[in-house]
């Protein structure tokens, strides 16, 4: 039985979802939150969990997953270059589908943005209860995970 998908297989299935993209990085960052003990796999009821999270759970639900994605270091936390290094990997995995405007065509830009408007104590870092608040004003943050809602197309 093919309990155990490799990364690889796990890259290959968001190459399917992002034919034109680079998901390469993407899939990683999503792989490590899957793979709980590090060992360099994850059990295949562990990734339909995963998937039914991102694709059907509440808003609560894929806040937290969301959170924890953007959290590469874990440290309760979102530094703006942690959320600058999850923006280049989204950039990237949707590669040329996105039509950017000129003040957001770059992760940086981008991340700059989200902090504006999400850092309500300007301290540099969005706590969990800022994100969530934030999310509610800027919800590609979250859609832009979320495999089934397809890229967000800014206006
Ligand atoms: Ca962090
Ligand atoms: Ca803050």
């Amino acid at each position: 039985m093919p309990d155990k998908p490799l990364k690889q297989e796990f890259e290959s299935i968001y190459q399917q979802f992002f034919p034109h993209g680079s998901p390469k990085k993407f899939a990683a960052y999503v792989f490590n939150i899957f793979d709980t003990n590090k060992d360099g796999h994850i059990s295949f009821k562990e990734f339909i969990c995963a998937l039914s999270v991102t694709s059907r759970g509440s808003l609560d639900e894929k806040l937290d997953w969301a959170f924890s994605l953007y959290d590469v270091d874990n440290d309760g936390y979102i530094t703006r270059p942690e959320m600058i290094e999850i923006i280049d990997a989204i950039y990237s995995m949707v590669g040329s589908l996105l039509e950017l405007p000129k003040d957001e065509d770059t992760p940086e830009k981008r991340a700059n943005k989200i902090f504006q408007q999400m850092d309500a104590n300007k301290d540099g870092m969005l706590s969990k209860d800022e994100f969530r608040e934030g999310s509610k004003c800027d919800p590609w943050i979250v859609q832009a995970l979320t495999i089934d809602t397809g890229p967000h197309v800014s206006s």
